[in-house]
């Protein structure tokens, strides 16, 4: 049985509009990282709305927000929603969508009247991004239990500040406890992020899976020294093992294949001088695969590379895992009924696996999970140029909608 639901896209697109004025970037963009200002204004606009759509308001202990249900916040919810926490050159709607498109299709469920037999709420969750606390998607694995509540609020940011008292200088240290919620399935709209819908000019992603994730920092240490007066056969130069390290995750992605990604986007230099021989650098790789079997040996070349790098140049180095993320399937039924309004909504789709990570593929390792992708203009995100078109908007929430309406139906 299938259900349309019509939304109010001017109500959604507005709202999106909104938001992105919460930490708007001068010339374009958004920075709303985790905790700060600029996220606890985007928390409050949020937590506005979800009061205007009469949802129940609950944070928990890990800052994890969520709009559930009057009257019924204790029965199992279908949930929807995503993160509103950026990295420092976002865009409007890398998480955003989710969480506004989630509340539009909610609200326009509710305000329909359709009697439906299981509570519909919208989730916010804590660090999706995990570019200033570790480990990224750190409010969903708080949530399922993944990460011990106690361990993710001493989390310290570069500045040493730990995620419990950033929580608490926001005013989004909540009193529930992490996972209170109780979810009979949970679904995430997103922008692709990627070039895929938008180079074939598809309306609709939908997302099978997502691939895995390990990011693991290392600090290398050399020694540092006078620019002009060391002979280069005499040097221990951290920054030219960095270099190497950089080098060779480019050739590691071609030599593993089946769409390998790996990156090393942030080096941080010490004591980065123009006219000394860098002592310390601390690189933080990001290697992904579908295949947990590659990804694996992906990481072991890393880890044996960066080692050889080490003995050619008389390095330390010192290793610290930051992330290690499962490939995750998500439920074919759901995936099956993002196919089917896809298709009862007469728009063009296909299927895909996810290439980033999302706070669904930590939800799909303990409830019925599904994703549905909307295109992301060049392929652009995670910069400020980030842009999906307003029709791929609303067709992404229409889509959510039905089968949010379908699952809270069953
Ligand atoms: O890194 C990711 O894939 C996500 O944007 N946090
Ligand atoms: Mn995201
Ligand atoms: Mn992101």
């Amino acid at each position: 049985m299938s259900h349309t639901t019509q939304i109010n896209a001017k109500r959604l697109l507005e709202r999106l509009e909104t938001l992105a004025g919460r930490g708007a970037l001068p010339g374009g963009g958004v920075s709303r990282m985790t905790l700060t200002p600029e996220d606890k204004s985007g928390r409050d606009l949020m937590r506005t709305w979800f009061e205007e759509a009469g949802l129940t308001v609950q944070v928990d202990a890990a800052g994890n927000m969520f709009g559930l249900t009057p009257g019924r916040e204790s029965e199992p919810h279908v949930l929807t929603g995503s993160h509103l926490d950026t990295v420092a050159t976002g865009g409007p709607y890398d998480g955003a969508l989710g969480v506004v498109g989630g509340l539009e299709a909610v609200q326009s469920l509710r305000e329909s009247g359709r009697d439906l037999p299981s509570p519909l709420g919208v989730a916010v969750f804590t660090n999706e991004e995990g570019v200033r606390f570790f480990p990224d998607m750190l409010g969903s694995l708080v949530f399922t239990g993944d990460l011990a509540l106690d361990k993710a609020l001493i989390c310290l940011d570069a500045d040493g500040i730990p995620l419990g008292r950033a929580l608490a200088d926001i005013g989004y240290d909540g009193s529930h406890t992490p996972g209170h919620v109780p979810v009979k399935a949970f679904m995430e709209l997103h922008i692709e992020q990627g070039p895929i819908l938008d180079a074939k000019g598809l309306s609709i992603g939908v997302v099978k899976g997502v691939q895995g994730i390990h990011w693991t920092e290392y600090t290398l240490s050399g020694a540092t020294n006078h620019a002009g007066t060391t002979p280069m056969d005499m040097r221990r130069d951290a920054l030219l093992g960095a270099a190497e390290a950089v080098v060779f995750a480019r050739r590691l992605a071609g030599e593993i294949g089946n769409g390998q990604r790996a990156t090393i986007g942030s080096l941080k230099v010490a004591p980065c001088l123009s006219n000394v021989v860098a002592e310390k650098v601390t690189l933080i790789t990001d290697l992904r695969n579908a295949d947990m079997g590659l990804l694996q040996q992906a990481q072991t070349m890393m880890e044996d590379e960066i080692a050889a790098i080490c003995k050619r140049h008389g390095l330390e180095s010192l290793a610290k895992e930051l992330v290690l993320v499962d490939a995750v399937d998500f439920d074919p039924r759901i995936v099956g009924m993002v196919q089917e309004q896809a298709d009862v909504l007469g728009l063009s789709s296909m299927p895909m696996i996810s290439g980033a990570g999302h706070d669904a593929q930590i939800m799909a390792g303990k409830f019925p999970t599904g994703m549905i992708f909307v295109p992301s203009k060049d392929g652009v995100s995670h910069n400020v140029r980030e842009h999906t078109e307003p029709d791929d908007l609303v067709a992404g929430t229409r889509v959510l909608a039905g089968v949010l309406a379908g699952l809270a139906g069953q």
